[in-house]
C-alpha cells in the first residue's frame, strides 16, 4: 500500500503525536511504500515565528528519526520543497464546496483560539491536506483522531474528481484512514477534556524529548478527579483515564492487570510509577536526538534525496491532473 502522513513544523512533538501517528508509522514502514512529511504550509495558517520555522522543522525530522522512522524504507521530505502540493490544492478547491470547509471541527477550534486571525488559510486547510495526500494516489493515511474529519473531506474530493475528471474511473484513490484501537486521542495533562495539542503551553503535554525532571514534574502535577482509586472511567475520571491509556500503551499491560496492581494505592504512587515508566521509554529518543544533532549534513541530505523522490511522484500525477483538468 502507498502511505502518506504528515506532522506541522510548530511546538515540540509529544506523546500524543506519538502515540497517535508517528508508532503506527514506525510498523507501517515495514511493509508499505510510506511516504512522511513535514508540513510547513500548514503551520503557516496560525500564528507563527519566521525566524523559528527552519530550526522547527529540523527538529521534526530529527524527532522522526529518533522515533524510529528510517529514510531508507520512507520518504522523508518537507512540504513546501515540492510545489505540486500547492498546485493541486488550487485545483481541489475549485471543486470543493465551502460548506464542507465551514463545518470542519480543527476550524472550528482553531478559529475560536486565534480570533484575530481567521484567515483563509485557515479554512483551506483541509483542501491542502487532501492535496498532500492525492498527489502521491495514497491509499492509506495513518493519524490521530482529530484528522479523520479531513481524511474523510480527501475522499470526498476524490470521489468529485473521478466523477468530473475521470470519466468514473479511479484516478484517485479514496484513502483510508489507519488509527490506532487505542491511543488515537490521548488528552491534555492539564485539562483532559481537550487533545494534547503542541500549540498548547508546554505543560500540558510531554515532549518526546522532555528531560526526566520535566517529565517528573508534568505527570506529578497532571489534573487528575476527586478521589483515589486508579480506575478506568473516561466520563467520571477523565484525568486518571487518559494516565492509564499511556501507561498502558507504553508499557503493553493491560488497563486491567494496571488498575490491579495499583488497587489501594493512589493516584500519587501511581503518577510517580508512570514518570517512570515515561522516562525510560524516551530514554533512546533523546539519545538518538543528541547523536543526530552532530550529524547537520546527514540530516540535510535525508531531505534532499527525500524531496527528489516526491518529486518524482508528484509531477507525474501533475502531469495527469493537468491533462485531465484541460489545462497543458
Ligand atoms: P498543533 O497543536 O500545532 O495543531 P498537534 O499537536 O495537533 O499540533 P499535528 O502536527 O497537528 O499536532 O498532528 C500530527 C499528528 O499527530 C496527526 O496525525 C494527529 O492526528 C496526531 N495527533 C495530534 N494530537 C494528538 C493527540 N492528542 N492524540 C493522538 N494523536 C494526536
Ligand atoms: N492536518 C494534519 C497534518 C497534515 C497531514 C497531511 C496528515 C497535513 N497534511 C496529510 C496526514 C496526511 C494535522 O494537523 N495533524
Amino acid at each position: 500500500m502507498r502511505i502518506f502522513s504528515g506532522i506541522q513544523p510548530s511546538g515540540a512533538i509529544h506523546l500524543g503525536n506519538y502515540l497517535g501517528a508517528l508508532k503506527q508509522w514506525v510498523n507501517l514502514q515495514e511493509k508499505n511504500e510510506c511516504i512522511f512529511c513535514i508540513v510547513d504550509w500548514h503551520a503557516l495558517t496560525v500564528p507563527y515565528n519566521p525566524q523559528e520555522l527552519q530550526k522547527s522543522i529540523s527538529e521534526k525530522l530529527i524527532a522522526y528519526l529518533a522515533a524510529g522512522i528510517d529514510p531508507n524504507k520512507s520518504i522523508i521530505f518537507v512540504q513546501s520543497q515540492v510545489k505540486e502540493h500547492a498546485e493541486l490544492a488550487w485545483l481541489l478547491n475549485t471543486i470543493c464546496p465551502i460548506g464542507e470547509l465551514e463545518r470542519m471541527t480543527q476550524y472550528k477550534d482553531k478559529s475560536k483560539k486565534y480570533k484575530d486571525n481567521i484567515n483563509a488559510g485557515l479554512l483551506n486547510y483541509p483542501v491542502l491536506m487532501a492535496a498532500d495526500i492525492l498527489l502521491y494516489k495514497t491509499q492509506a493515511v495513518p493519524t490521530g483522531k482529530d484528522q479523520e474529519q479531513h481524511v474523510e473531506l480527501t475522499r470526498t474530493l476524490a470521489r468529485k474528481f473521478n466523477q468530473k475528471f475521470s470519466n468514473k474511473e479511479e484516478f484517485f484513490p479514496e484513502p483510508d484512514s489507519i488509527m490506532p484501537e487505542y491511543g488515537a486521542k490521548i488528552m491534555s495533562l492539564t485539562d483532559p477534556k481537550k487533545k494534547m495539542s503542541k500549540s498548547d503551553d508546554p505543560k500540558s503535554y510531554i515532549s518526546l524529548f522532555d528531560a526526566p525532571e520535566s517529565i517528573t514534574k508534568k505527570i506529578m502535577s497532571a489534573e487528575t478527579d476527586s478521589g483515589k482509586d486508579v480506575i478506568y472511567n473516561v466520563t467520571k475520571k477523565p484525568g486518571i483515564s487518559n494516565l492509564l491509556v499511556i501507561y498502558s500503551l507504553l508499557t503493553e499491560k493491560s488497563i486491567k492487570d494496571i488498575e490491579t496492581e495499583f488497587r489501594g494505592k493512589g493516584y500519587g504512587e501511581f503518577k510517580k510509577s508512570l514518570a517512570q515508566v515515561v522516562i525510560n521509554y524516551l530514554e533512546p529518543f533523546r539519545r538518538k536526538k543528541k547523536e543526530f544533532e552532530t550529524k547537520d549534513s546527514y540530516v540535510k541530505e535525508i531531505l534532499e534525496k527525500g524531496q527528489a523522490r516526491a518529486r518524482v511522484i508528484a509531477e507525474a500525477t501533475m502531469k495527469e491532473v493537468r491533462e485531465k483538468m484541460g489545462l497543458i
